[in-house]
Protein backbone atom coordinates (compact mmCIF):
# COMPACT_ATOMS: atom_id res chain seq x y z
CA UNK A 1 0.00 0.00 0.00
CA UNK A 2 1.48 3.11 -0.56
CA UNK A 3 2.43 5.65 2.23
CA UNK A 4 -0.20 8.73 2.56
CA UNK A 5 0.74 11.96 0.87
CA UNK A 6 2.59 14.21 2.93
CA UNK A 7 1.93 17.24 0.43
CA UNK A 8 0.38 17.65 -2.84
CA UNK A 9 0.34 20.64 -5.24
CA UNK A 10 -1.92 21.42 -8.38
CA UNK A 11 0.07 23.00 -10.95
CA UNK A 12 -1.72 25.40 -13.23
CA UNK A 13 0.14 24.06 -16.59
CA UNK A 14 -1.65 22.40 -19.95
CA UNK A 15 0.62 18.40 -19.00
CA UNK A 16 1.32 18.31 -22.79
CA UNK A 17 3.42 21.83 -22.05
CA UNK A 18 5.37 20.45 -19.47
CA UNK A 19 8.79 18.22 -19.37
CA UNK A 20 9.45 16.80 -16.30
CA UNK A 21 12.97 15.97 -15.30
CA UNK A 22 13.34 13.35 -12.37
CA UNK A 23 16.27 12.05 -10.46
CA UNK A 24 16.39 8.70 -10.04
CA UNK A 25 16.99 5.99 -6.86
CA UNK A 26 20.10 4.48 -7.59
CA UNK A 27 22.92 5.35 -9.96
CA UNK A 28 21.55 3.44 -12.97
CA UNK A 29 18.04 4.28 -12.57
CA UNK A 30 16.65 6.74 -15.68
CA UNK A 31 16.59 10.29 -14.92
CA UNK A 32 16.26 12.43 -17.86
CA UNK A 33 14.34 15.27 -18.90
CA UNK A 34 11.41 13.68 -20.58
CA UNK A 35 7.81 14.90 -21.68
CA UNK A 36 5.51 14.40 -18.87
CA UNK A 37 2.77 12.89 -20.69
CA UNK A 38 5.46 9.96 -21.71
CA UNK A 39 5.40 6.44 -20.23
CA UNK A 40 8.23 6.06 -17.54
CA UNK A 41 9.83 2.69 -18.06
CA UNK A 42 9.38 0.15 -15.28
CA UNK A 43 11.26 -3.24 -15.96
CA UNK A 44 9.02 -6.58 -17.11
CA UNK A 45 11.54 -8.61 -15.30
CA UNK A 46 11.29 -8.25 -11.30
CA UNK A 47 15.20 -8.85 -10.75
CA UNK A 48 15.92 -6.33 -13.21
CA UNK A 49 13.62 -4.08 -10.95
CA UNK A 50 15.77 -4.22 -8.26
CA UNK A 51 18.70 -3.21 -9.89
CA UNK A 52 17.29 -0.23 -11.55
CA UNK A 53 14.65 0.85 -9.10
CA UNK A 54 13.50 1.19 -5.25
CA UNK A 55 11.16 -1.55 -5.03
CA UNK A 56 9.16 0.12 -2.81
CA UNK A 57 8.32 2.77 -5.07
CA UNK A 58 8.47 1.75 -8.75
CA UNK A 59 7.48 3.69 -11.82
CA UNK A 60 3.39 3.13 -12.00
CA UNK A 61 3.47 2.08 -15.79
CA UNK A 62 0.93 4.40 -16.45
CA UNK A 63 1.61 7.00 -19.53
CA UNK A 64 1.56 10.71 -17.66
CA UNK A 65 2.63 9.74 -14.59
CA UNK A 66 6.09 10.30 -13.57
CA UNK A 67 8.20 8.88 -9.87
CA UNK A 68 11.34 10.18 -8.53
CA UNK A 69 13.34 10.21 -5.34
CA UNK A 70 14.65 12.96 -3.31
CA UNK A 71 14.11 15.53 -6.34
CA UNK A 72 12.07 16.82 -9.14
CA UNK A 73 10.93 19.32 -11.42
CA UNK A 74 8.76 20.40 -13.74
CA UNK A 75 9.66 22.61 -16.27
CA UNK A 76 7.48 24.59 -18.33
CA UNK A 77 8.20 25.97 -22.27
CA UNK A 78 9.75 29.21 -21.38
CA UNK A 79 12.34 27.55 -18.66
CA UNK A 80 10.71 28.53 -15.69
CA UNK A 81 8.81 25.69 -13.16
CA UNK A 82 8.55 23.89 -10.13
CA UNK A 83 11.12 22.56 -8.25
CA UNK A 84 10.94 20.22 -5.50
CA UNK A 85 13.36 19.08 -3.44
CA UNK A 86 14.02 16.60 0.22
CA UNK A 87 16.36 18.60 2.74
CA UNK A 88 18.03 15.73 3.85
CA UNK A 89 18.10 12.42 3.20
CA UNK A 90 20.08 10.64 5.77
CA UNK A 91 17.47 8.45 7.47
CA UNK A 92 14.44 9.28 4.84
CA UNK A 93 13.59 8.66 1.50
CA UNK A 94 11.36 11.02 0.19
CA UNK A 95 9.62 10.64 -2.86
CA UNK A 96 7.86 12.51 -5.97
CA UNK A 97 4.89 11.89 -7.87
CA UNK A 98 3.88 13.91 -11.14
CA UNK A 99 0.61 12.43 -12.69
CA UNK A 100 -0.44 14.69 -16.28
CA UNK A 101 -4.49 15.78 -14.70
CA UNK A 102 -6.98 17.71 -16.84
CA UNK A 103 -5.33 20.89 -17.69
CA UNK A 104 -3.13 20.64 -15.02
CA UNK A 105 -0.67 18.26 -13.45
CA UNK A 106 -0.81 17.14 -9.79
CA UNK A 107 2.37 16.43 -7.60
CA UNK A 108 2.30 14.55 -4.35
CA UNK A 109 5.43 14.01 -1.87
CA UNK A 110 5.35 11.05 0.78
CA UNK A 111 8.49 10.06 2.31
CA UNK A 112 9.79 6.60 3.98
CA UNK A 113 11.24 6.96 7.36
CA UNK A 114 10.63 9.87 10.20
CA UNK A 115 9.62 13.07 8.16
CA UNK A 116 12.08 15.59 7.28
CA UNK A 117 11.53 18.87 5.81
CA UNK A 118 11.44 19.49 1.60
CA UNK A 119 11.69 22.39 -0.39
CA UNK A 120 9.02 23.08 -2.65
CA UNK A 121 9.12 26.30 -5.26
CA UNK A 122 7.74 27.84 -7.95
CA UNK A 123 10.72 29.32 -10.28
CA UNK A 124 11.55 31.52 -13.66
CA UNK A 125 15.06 29.64 -13.59
CA UNK A 126 14.51 25.59 -13.02
CA UNK A 127 18.59 24.92 -13.61
CA UNK A 128 19.76 27.64 -10.57
CA UNK A 129 16.55 26.56 -8.40
CA UNK A 130 17.67 23.17 -8.80
CA UNK A 131 21.07 23.75 -8.10
CA UNK A 132 20.60 25.65 -5.06
CA UNK A 133 18.50 23.31 -3.42
CA UNK A 134 20.66 20.41 -4.10
CA UNK A 135 23.14 22.40 -3.16
CA UNK A 136 21.72 22.76 0.64
CA UNK A 137 20.95 19.16 0.79
CA UNK A 138 24.61 18.61 0.43
CA UNK A 139 25.36 20.91 3.12
CA UNK A 140 22.83 19.65 5.60
CA UNK A 141 24.58 16.19 5.24
CA UNK A 142 28.41 17.28 4.77
CA UNK A 143 29.19 16.30 1.36
CA UNK A 144 32.45 15.41 0.36
CA UNK A 145 33.72 16.83 -2.55
CA UNK A 146 37.17 15.68 -2.71
CA UNK A 147 39.38 16.92 -6.28
CA UNK A 148 38.64 14.76 -9.21
CA UNK A 149 40.63 11.47 -10.32
CA UNK A 150 41.68 10.06 -13.18
CA UNK A 151 41.14 6.28 -13.20
CA UNK A 152 42.33 3.04 -15.03
CA UNK A 153 39.11 0.19 -14.30
CA UNK A 154 40.11 -3.47 -15.53
CA UNK A 155 35.86 -3.90 -16.15
CA UNK A 156 35.13 -2.90 -19.94
CA UNK A 157 38.03 -4.39 -21.16
CA UNK A 158 38.45 -7.85 -19.50
CA UNK A 159 35.29 -8.33 -17.33
CA UNK A 160 35.27 -11.37 -15.20
CA UNK A 161 38.51 -12.46 -17.15
CA UNK A 162 41.20 -10.16 -15.71
CA UNK A 163 44.38 -11.37 -14.07
CA UNK A 164 46.49 -10.16 -12.11
CA UNK A 165 48.76 -9.88 -15.16
CA UNK A 166 46.87 -7.69 -17.48
CA UNK A 167 46.63 -5.30 -14.65
CA UNK A 168 49.95 -4.85 -14.43
CA UNK A 169 51.17 -4.83 -17.98
CA UNK A 170 48.39 -2.21 -18.75
CA UNK A 171 49.83 0.02 -15.58
CA UNK A 172 53.56 -0.88 -16.70
CA UNK A 173 52.21 0.87 -20.44
CA UNK A 174 50.33 3.65 -19.07
CA UNK A 175 53.59 4.41 -16.91
CA UNK A 176 55.80 4.06 -20.51
CA UNK A 177 53.19 6.33 -22.51
CA UNK A 178 53.04 8.78 -19.55
CA UNK A 179 49.22 8.66 -19.41
CA UNK A 180 48.03 10.61 -16.73
CA UNK A 181 46.17 8.31 -14.52
CA UNK A 182 46.37 8.45 -10.47
CA UNK A 183 44.41 5.37 -10.11
CA UNK A 184 44.86 1.95 -11.19
CA UNK A 185 41.50 0.08 -10.24
CA UNK A 186 41.15 -4.01 -10.03
CA UNK A 187 37.03 -4.55 -10.53
CA UNK A 188 35.43 -7.88 -11.01
CA UNK A 189 36.76 -11.04 -11.50
CA UNK A 190 39.75 -11.24 -8.44
CA UNK A 191 37.30 -12.96 -5.45
CA UNK A 192 36.54 -16.65 -4.98
CA UNK A 193 32.79 -15.42 -4.87
CA UNK A 194 30.18 -12.75 -4.17
CA UNK A 195 30.63 -12.21 -0.62
CA UNK A 196 33.93 -14.12 -0.72
CA UNK A 197 36.25 -11.19 -1.10
CA UNK A 198 39.26 -12.57 0.57
CA UNK A 199 39.61 -15.67 -1.43
CA UNK A 200 41.08 -15.39 -4.47
CA UNK A 201 39.46 -16.71 -8.25
CA UNK A 202 41.36 -19.33 -9.23
CA UNK A 203 41.71 -17.55 -13.01
CA UNK A 204 43.15 -14.35 -11.30
CA UNK A 205 46.48 -15.68 -11.31
CA UNK A 206 47.49 -14.41 -8.19
CA UNK A 207 45.57 -12.57 -5.27
CA UNK A 208 44.82 -9.38 -5.14
CA UNK A 209 46.34 -8.08 -1.92
CA UNK A 210 49.90 -8.66 -4.26
CA UNK A 211 48.57 -6.15 -6.58
CA UNK A 212 49.17 -2.93 -4.61
CA UNK A 213 53.07 -3.25 -4.58
CA UNK A 214 54.06 -3.48 -7.93
CA UNK A 215 51.36 -0.77 -8.81
CA UNK A 216 52.48 1.59 -6.26
CA UNK A 217 56.11 1.23 -7.85
CA UNK A 218 54.37 2.02 -11.24
CA UNK A 219 53.52 5.06 -9.43
CA UNK A 220 49.65 4.67 -9.03
CA UNK A 221 47.53 4.47 -6.32
CA UNK A 222 45.94 0.80 -6.27
CA UNK A 223 42.42 0.45 -6.14
CA UNK A 224 39.99 -2.37 -5.52
CA UNK A 225 36.71 -2.86 -6.52
CA UNK A 226 33.93 -4.77 -4.12
CA UNK A 227 30.23 -5.29 -3.94
CA UNK A 228 29.81 -5.43 -0.02
CA UNK A 229 26.88 -5.14 0.95
CA UNK A 230 25.72 -8.60 -1.36
CA UNK A 231 26.43 -12.40 -0.86
CA UNK A 232 25.53 -15.27 -3.52
CA UNK A 233 23.81 -18.29 -2.24
CA UNK A 234 26.56 -20.37 -2.90
CA UNK A 235 29.31 -18.24 -1.20
CA UNK A 236 31.12 -18.98 1.63
CA UNK A 237 29.85 -16.26 3.68
CA UNK A 238 25.94 -17.02 3.07
CA UNK A 239 26.62 -20.66 4.07
CA UNK A 240 28.59 -19.94 7.22
CA UNK A 241 26.65 -16.61 8.19
CA UNK A 242 22.50 -17.27 7.09
CA UNK A 243 21.66 -15.17 9.98
CA UNK A 244 23.24 -12.39 8.40
CA UNK A 245 21.26 -12.08 5.54
CA UNK A 246 18.67 -9.40 4.93
CA UNK A 247 15.21 -11.66 5.01
CA UNK A 248 11.22 -10.69 3.68
CA UNK A 249 8.36 -11.09 5.61
CA UNK A 250 8.53 -14.33 5.19
CA UNK A 251 11.82 -15.39 6.58
CA UNK A 252 13.39 -16.02 3.41
CA UNK A 253 16.97 -14.43 2.27
CA UNK A 254 15.64 -11.28 0.10
CA UNK A 255 16.17 -11.39 -3.90
CA UNK A 256 18.82 -8.72 -4.19
CA UNK A 257 18.82 -8.53 -8.05
CA UNK A 258 19.92 -11.31 -10.58
CA UNK A 259 23.81 -10.94 -11.66
CA UNK A 260 26.93 -13.27 -12.44
CA UNK A 261 24.35 -16.08 -13.86
CA UNK A 262 21.81 -16.52 -10.39
CA UNK A 263 19.92 -14.67 -7.83
CA UNK A 264 21.86 -12.29 -5.03
CA UNK A 265 21.36 -11.90 -1.15
CA UNK A 266 21.71 -8.77 0.42
CA UNK A 267 22.77 -8.05 4.11
CA UNK A 268 21.51 -6.90 6.79
CA UNK A 269 23.16 -3.99 8.10
CA UNK A 270 21.76 -3.26 11.36
CA UNK A 271 23.46 -6.31 12.36
CA UNK A 272 26.05 -6.20 14.44
CA UNK A 273 27.67 -9.10 13.39
CA UNK A 274 27.70 -7.39 9.70
CA UNK A 275 28.95 -4.11 10.92
CA UNK A 276 31.86 -5.77 12.18
CA UNK A 277 32.42 -7.86 9.29
CA UNK A 278 31.96 -4.57 6.86
CA UNK A 279 34.65 -2.83 8.83
CA UNK A 280 37.05 -5.52 8.62
CA UNK A 281 36.99 -6.19 5.10
CA UNK A 282 37.22 -2.64 4.88
CA UNK A 283 40.00 -2.69 6.90
CA UNK A 284 41.69 -5.87 5.71
CA UNK A 285 41.78 -4.18 1.81
CA UNK A 286 43.28 -0.91 3.21
CA UNK A 287 45.70 -2.95 4.84
CA UNK A 288 46.63 -4.77 1.28
CA UNK A 289 47.75 -1.58 0.34
CA UNK A 290 43.96 0.18 -1.30
CA UNK A 291 43.02 3.55 -0.31
CA UNK A 292 40.36 3.74 -3.14
CA UNK A 293 37.64 1.71 -3.05
CA UNK A 294 35.14 1.06 -5.58
CA UNK A 295 31.77 -0.10 -3.55
CA UNK A 296 29.16 -1.71 -6.13
CA UNK A 297 25.77 -2.93 -6.13
CA UNK A 298 25.36 -0.61 -2.88
CA UNK A 299 21.04 -1.09 -3.10
CA UNK A 300 21.50 -4.13 -1.64
CA UNK A 301 21.96 -2.66 1.92
CA UNK A 302 19.15 -0.29 1.57
CA UNK A 303 16.39 -2.99 0.18
CA UNK A 304 12.95 -2.98 2.00
CA UNK A 305 13.08 -6.24 4.13
CA UNK A 306 12.76 -7.18 7.60
CA UNK A 307 16.31 -6.14 9.71
CA UNK A 308 17.63 -7.21 13.23
CA UNK A 309 16.99 -3.83 13.90
CA UNK A 310 13.57 -2.80 12.92
CA UNK A 311 13.58 0.46 14.10
CA UNK A 312 16.28 1.68 11.87
CA UNK A 313 14.50 2.73 8.48
CA UNK A 314 16.17 1.66 5.15
CA UNK A 315 18.00 5.11 4.40
CA UNK A 316 19.62 4.47 7.66
CA UNK A 317 20.23 0.78 7.87
CA UNK A 318 21.97 1.85 4.44
CA UNK A 319 24.23 4.90 5.75
CA UNK A 320 25.20 2.04 9.29
CA UNK A 321 26.74 -0.24 6.41
CA UNK A 322 28.92 2.75 4.48
CA UNK A 323 29.51 3.91 7.84
CA UNK A 324 31.08 0.71 9.12
CA UNK A 325 32.90 0.37 5.60
CA UNK A 326 34.55 3.77 5.93
CA UNK A 327 35.69 3.49 9.28
CA UNK A 328 37.72 0.51 8.41
CA UNK A 329 38.95 2.03 4.80
CA UNK A 330 39.68 5.06 6.99
CA UNK A 331 38.98 9.10 6.59
CA UNK A 332 41.54 9.51 3.62
CA UNK A 333 40.49 6.38 2.06
CA UNK A 334 38.78 7.41 -1.62
CA UNK A 335 35.44 5.55 -1.82
CA UNK A 336 33.36 5.50 -5.00
CA UNK A 337 29.83 4.05 -5.06
CA UNK A 338 27.93 2.09 -7.44
CA UNK A 339 24.74 0.87 -8.06
CA UNK A 340 23.85 3.46 -5.22
CA UNK A 341 21.07 5.04 -3.67
CA UNK A 342 22.27 8.37 -4.75
CA UNK A 343 21.03 10.95 -2.15
CA UNK A 344 21.37 8.70 0.88
CA UNK A 345 25.12 8.43 0.59
CA UNK A 346 26.19 11.96 0.34
CA UNK A 347 28.63 12.67 2.97
CA UNK A 348 30.04 8.64 3.67
CA UNK A 349 31.29 8.55 -0.07
CA UNK A 350 33.97 10.63 -2.04
CA UNK A 351 32.19 9.66 -5.57
CA UNK A 352 29.55 8.37 -6.90
CA UNK A 353 28.53 6.90 -10.19
CA UNK A 354 26.27 8.90 -11.10
CA UNK A 355 24.42 6.68 -14.42
CA UNK A 356 23.96 3.58 -15.83
CA UNK A 357 27.36 1.31 -17.36
CA UNK A 358 28.90 2.87 -20.67
CA UNK A 359 29.37 0.15 -23.51
CA UNK A 360 30.91 -0.01 -26.70
CA UNK A 361 27.90 1.53 -28.76
CA UNK A 362 26.47 4.42 -28.25
CA UNK A 363 22.26 3.78 -27.77
CA UNK A 364 20.66 0.11 -27.32
CA UNK A 365 17.24 0.83 -27.31
CA UNK A 366 15.66 -2.71 -27.74
CA UNK A 367 15.72 -2.97 -24.08
CA UNK A 368 14.18 -0.19 -23.26
CA UNK A 369 11.37 -0.96 -25.98
CA UNK A 370 11.34 -4.68 -25.32
CA UNK A 371 11.68 -5.09 -21.80
CA UNK A 372 10.16 -1.75 -20.17
CA UNK A 373 14.33 -1.24 -19.01
CA UNK A 374 15.67 2.25 -19.60
CA UNK A 375 18.97 1.47 -17.61
CA UNK A 376 20.42 -0.34 -20.01
CA UNK A 377 24.59 -0.24 -21.00
CA UNK A 378 25.13 2.45 -23.67
CA UNK A 379 27.48 5.30 -24.24
CA UNK A 380 24.39 7.99 -24.81
CA UNK A 381 22.77 6.07 -21.54
CA UNK A 382 25.52 6.45 -19.57
CA UNK A 383 26.52 10.21 -20.55
CA UNK A 384 23.02 11.91 -21.10
CA UNK A 385 22.22 10.48 -17.27
CA UNK A 386 25.09 11.82 -15.85
CA UNK A 387 24.52 14.97 -17.72
CA UNK A 388 20.84 15.00 -16.79
CA UNK A 389 22.52 14.94 -12.77
CA UNK A 390 24.75 17.95 -13.06
CA UNK A 391 23.67 19.10 -9.60
CA UNK A 392 25.06 16.13 -7.96
CA UNK A 393 28.20 18.07 -7.87
CA UNK A 394 27.31 19.02 -4.48
CA UNK A 395 27.06 16.30 -3.21
CA UNK A 396 30.27 14.36 -4.31
CA UNK A 397 32.83 13.79 -7.22
CA UNK A 398 30.07 12.56 -10.03
CA UNK A 399 32.04 9.33 -12.01
CA UNK A 400 29.92 9.35 -15.62
CA UNK A 401 31.86 5.95 -16.03
CA UNK A 402 35.10 5.57 -18.76
CA UNK A 403 35.57 6.55 -21.97
CA UNK A 404 36.17 4.15 -24.72
CA UNK A 405 38.30 5.27 -27.17
CA UNK A 406 39.27 2.00 -28.88
CA UNK A 407 38.03 1.12 -32.31
CA UNK A 408 38.36 -2.39 -32.19
CA UNK A 409 35.84 -4.28 -30.17
CA UNK A 410 33.69 -1.25 -30.43
CA UNK A 411 30.60 0.02 -32.75
CA UNK A 412 31.26 3.33 -31.52
CA UNK A 413 31.50 6.04 -34.40
CA UNK A 414 34.64 8.61 -34.92
CA UNK A 415 31.67 11.15 -34.31
CA UNK A 416 30.31 9.19 -31.00
CA UNK A 417 33.55 9.13 -29.85
CA UNK A 418 34.41 12.47 -30.04
CA UNK A 419 31.06 13.19 -28.54
CA UNK A 420 32.46 11.19 -25.88
CA UNK A 421 35.07 12.74 -25.04
CA UNK A 422 33.16 16.69 -25.34
CA UNK A 423 30.29 15.28 -23.11
CA UNK A 424 32.84 14.11 -20.33
CA UNK A 425 34.61 17.84 -20.43
CA UNK A 426 30.94 18.74 -19.44
CA UNK A 427 30.32 16.65 -17.20
CA UNK A 428 33.39 16.94 -14.95
CA UNK A 429 34.46 14.97 -11.66
CA UNK A 430 36.01 11.40 -12.24
CA UNK A 431 37.62 10.64 -15.00
CA UNK A 432 38.37 6.84 -16.65
CA UNK A 433 39.28 4.39 -19.23
CA UNK A 434 39.39 0.60 -19.49
CA UNK A 435 40.39 0.46 -22.83
CA UNK A 436 43.22 -1.87 -23.18
CA UNK A 437 46.31 0.10 -23.43
CA UNK A 438 48.64 -1.65 -26.24
CA UNK A 439 46.18 -2.17 -28.49
CA UNK A 440 45.81 1.70 -28.88
CA UNK A 441 47.09 3.77 -32.19
CA UNK A 442 48.45 7.15 -32.04
CA UNK A 443 44.93 8.95 -32.60
CA UNK A 444 43.12 6.78 -30.19
CA UNK A 445 46.12 7.26 -27.49
CA UNK A 446 45.70 11.48 -28.33
CA UNK A 447 41.53 11.24 -27.95
CA UNK A 448 42.25 9.07 -24.50
CA UNK A 449 44.62 12.03 -23.16
CA UNK A 450 42.01 14.36 -24.52
CA UNK A 451 39.54 12.26 -22.00
CA UNK A 452 41.68 12.53 -18.94
CA UNK A 453 41.96 16.15 -19.15
CA UNK A 454 40.27 17.06 -15.41
CA UNK A 455 37.87 20.16 -16.13
CA UNK A 456 35.41 21.73 -14.34
CA UNK A 457 31.39 21.00 -14.55
CA UNK A 458 29.99 23.43 -16.91
CA UNK A 459 26.23 24.22 -15.71
CA UNK A 460 23.24 24.27 -18.67
CA UNK A 461 22.27 26.93 -19.94
CA UNK A 462 19.06 25.60 -21.10
CA UNK A 463 17.61 21.84 -20.40
CA UNK A 464 16.68 21.02 -23.48
CA UNK A 465 16.63 17.47 -24.76
CA UNK A 466 14.93 15.07 -27.56
CA UNK A 467 15.79 11.70 -27.11
CA UNK A 468 15.75 10.51 -30.65
CA UNK A 469 18.20 13.03 -31.78
CA UNK A 470 20.45 12.70 -28.41
CA UNK A 471 20.43 16.28 -28.40
CA UNK A 472 21.68 18.37 -24.86
CA UNK A 473 22.40 21.64 -24.85
CA UNK A 474 24.95 22.26 -21.95
CA UNK A 475 27.52 25.26 -21.41
CA UNK A 476 29.87 25.14 -24.14
CA UNK A 477 28.57 21.79 -26.10
CA UNK A 478 25.92 20.53 -27.83
CA UNK A 479 25.84 16.38 -28.71
C1 LIG B 1 31.20 -5.56 -12.30
C2 LIG B 1 30.43 -4.38 -12.88
C3 LIG B 1 31.31 -3.13 -13.07
C4 LIG B 1 30.45 -1.97 -13.52
C5 LIG B 1 29.32 -1.76 -12.52
C6 LIG B 1 28.51 -3.03 -12.39
O1 LIG B 1 21.73 -3.65 -13.76
N1 LIG B 1 22.56 -4.55 -13.92
O2 LIG B 1 22.22 -5.72 -14.16
C7 LIG B 1 23.93 -4.24 -13.83
C8 LIG B 1 24.86 -5.26 -13.78
C9 LIG B 1 26.20 -4.95 -13.71
C10 LIG B 1 26.58 -3.65 -13.67
C11 LIG B 1 25.66 -2.64 -13.72
C12 LIG B 1 24.32 -2.92 -13.78
O3 LIG B 1 27.92 -3.34 -13.62
O4 LIG B 1 28.48 -0.70 -12.88
O5 LIG B 1 31.22 -0.79 -13.63
O6 LIG B 1 31.98 -2.81 -11.88
O7 LIG B 1 29.35 -4.12 -12.01
O8 LIG B 1 30.39 -6.67 -12.16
Amino acid sequence: MDPPALRSWTLPAPPEEVRVLVSGYQSWSEAELRPLTDLQSVPLMRWRQEQGHDPAFLPSGEAGVWRSHTLIALVRPDGGGWVGCAGNAAATFTHWEARAGNGNVEVTCTQEGPPTGVAWEETGDVIGTLEALAARLGQAMNARTPPPLRVWCSWYSYYRDVTLEAVLQNARLARDLRLPFDVFQLDDGFQAGIGDWLDASPGFGGHARDLPGPLRELGFTPGLWLAPFLAAPTSRLAAEHPEWLLRGEDGQPLLAGHNWGGPNHALDTTHPEVLTWLRDLAATVRGWGYPYLKLDFLFGGALPGVRHDPAVSRAGAYRMGLQALRDGAGEDAFLLGCGAPLAASVGLLDAMRTGPDVAPLWEEESRRLWLGDATGPSARNALHTALSRWYAHAWYQPDPDVAIVRRERSLLTEEERGAVAGMLDVIGGLRASSDPLGGLDGRELALLRRCLELSPPDRPRTLTHSLGGAVTHFGRGTF
